[in-house]
């Protein structure tokens, strides 16, 4: 199975994304982008991994989750992975308070502790809209034309969820295996 923790979207920022990717859909770019639900903050991918496994990666995100509380987040620019002028990962970024680094610290050394490594690049927290299809670019400054399409909608995380990825031939669909409230 494929596992993977993240804060679910929800609120106004849902729907501002939400509205945003309908818009995006209309571009006729040769983007994948994601379905409208399951939208979420990725923390920590656990990859593909065996069942019976799945104990010991719940009790690591149970861990690393206890001394947390709700956290005010906020939608920020648009982003995108390389970078902007060559997009292959097409993101809303997420203005966040200092206790989500410490939630995904916590998580990147629960995971290594049990044998996952850590990812070893800079947090950079997002929502991931879309990845551009294998050997198509998209027009200069694309994404720049739609940095006023969603309002900066503020969101309270409070829900930490280890998902499963299920691949179907309509794309993955994401099912949560574990939920926990965010409650210190
Ligand atoms: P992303 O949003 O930062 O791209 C489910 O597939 C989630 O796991 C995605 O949202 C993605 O995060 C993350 N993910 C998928 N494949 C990954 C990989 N190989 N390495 C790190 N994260 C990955």
């Amino acid at each position: 199975m494929r596992l993977f923790a993240g804060l679910p979207i929800v609120d106004d920022a849902r729907l501002e994304i939400v509205a945003l990717l309908d818009q995006l859909r209309g571009s006729a770019w040769p983007v994948r982008w994601v379905p409208d639900d399951g939208l979420h903050l990725t923390l920590k991918f656990f990859g593909e991994v065996s069942a019976d496994r799945l104990d010991v990666i719940e009790e690591a995100v149970r861990i690393a989750a206890r001394g947390t509380g709700p956290l005010s987040c906020q939608l920020d620019d648009l982003g995108a992975f390389p970078s902007p002028v060559r997009p292959r990962v097409i993101w809303v970024g997420v203005d966040a308070p200092a206790a989500l680094e410490l939630l995904y610290d916590r998580l990147e050394r629960g995971g290594e502790a049990i044998g996952f490594p850590p990812e070893g690049s800079p947090f950079r927290p997002h929502v991931t809209l879309g990845r551009v299809r294998e050997g198509h670019r998209l027009p200069v400054d694309g994404i720049d034309g739609y940095a006023r399409a969603y309002a900066r909608a503020p969101f309270l995380a409070s829900r930490l969820v280890l998902y499963e990825s299920l691949l179907t031939t309509q794309g993955p669909r994401y099912e949560s295996r574990l939920a926990l409230e965010l409650t210190a």
